[in-house]
């Protein structure tokens, strides 16, 4: 009905996503590259959890991605059912030179299979690709950044390995680079896709700018790290 070239504004719909992962993986990173299209060298550890929220413009319509990207420290592992309860999506991200953090996000992917909405759409995201020999093709980003040195593979764990994994439980599957982009609005907007219309609410009425790509962020870090300023459009 609503069709994108009519001018008729897209049905527009909320969609809560939870990032869980071990500490360190880039989880804040993702973010930070999905919604500000900005990386930092030294990102510091977020405490307890941050909240953002990014449009994601599909052909039919658009999706509010609410974004709960949580603490991987150990220390704030028990807050984490606050937040991918009523989650509909959920990124686990593991870095794929570290080995111990593909068990973690096995556990992460078992708890939300156990414990969170049943049909929430869970994608199984190995950050860092960078940091592999693989990196190269689409390693492009508008901060002029292009593909950086690969000095060394310093991979951990194979692509097939990780792959077959999600197979079997049935997850998206993507390899990233935050500090690249490479596969980072990717996966958001594969995330985006599978989302069944049936589990789709709060569509906003015309009154709500669905052609402006905006984005607003508010934090609920205690210690108020900061992170970049600039807003920047949906790069969905
Ligand atoms: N080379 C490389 N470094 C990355 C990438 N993503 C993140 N980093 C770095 O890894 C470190 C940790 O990144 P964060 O995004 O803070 O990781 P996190 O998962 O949010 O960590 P916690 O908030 O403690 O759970 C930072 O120094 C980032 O700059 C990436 O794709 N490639
Ligand atoms: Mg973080």
């Amino acid at each position: 009905m609503a069709d994108s070239t009519s001018g008729t504004p897209k049905p527009s719909s909320s969609v809560k996503l939870v990032l869980l992962g071990e500490a360190a993986v880039g989880k804040s990173s993702l973010v930070l590259r999905f919604v500000n299209n900005d990386f930092q060298e030294n990102k510091e550890p977020t405490i307890g959890a941050a909240f953002l929220t990014q449009k994601c413009n599909l052909p039919s319509r658009t999706i509010k991605f609410e974004i709960w990207d949580t603490a991987g420290q150990e220390r704030f592992a028990s807050l984490a059912p606050m937040y991918y309860r009523n989650a509909q999506s959920a990124l686990v991200v593991y870095d794929l030179t570290k080995p111990t953090s593909l068990i973690k996000a096995k556990h992460w992917v078992a708890e939300l299979q156990r414990q969170a909405s049943p049909g929430i759409i869970i994608a199984l995201v190995g950050n860092k690709l960078d940091l592999t020999n693989e990196a190269g093709e689409e390693s492009r980003n508008d901060d002029g950044e292009e593909e950086d040195d690969n000095e060394g593979d310093s991979r951990k764990i194979s692509t097939a390995e990780a792959r077959s994994y999600a197979d079997e439980e049935g997850l998206l599957f993507f390899e990233t680079s935050a500090k690249l982009g490479t596969n980072v609005t990717e996966v958001f907007t594969a995330i985006a896709n599978a989302i069944p219309e049936t589990s789709l609410k709060g569509a906003r009425g015309p009154g709500a700018s669905a052609a402006a790509a905006r984005t607003e962020e508010s934090r609920v870090n205690l210690a108020g790290p900061r992170d970049g300023a600039t807003k920047d459009a949906c790069a969905c």
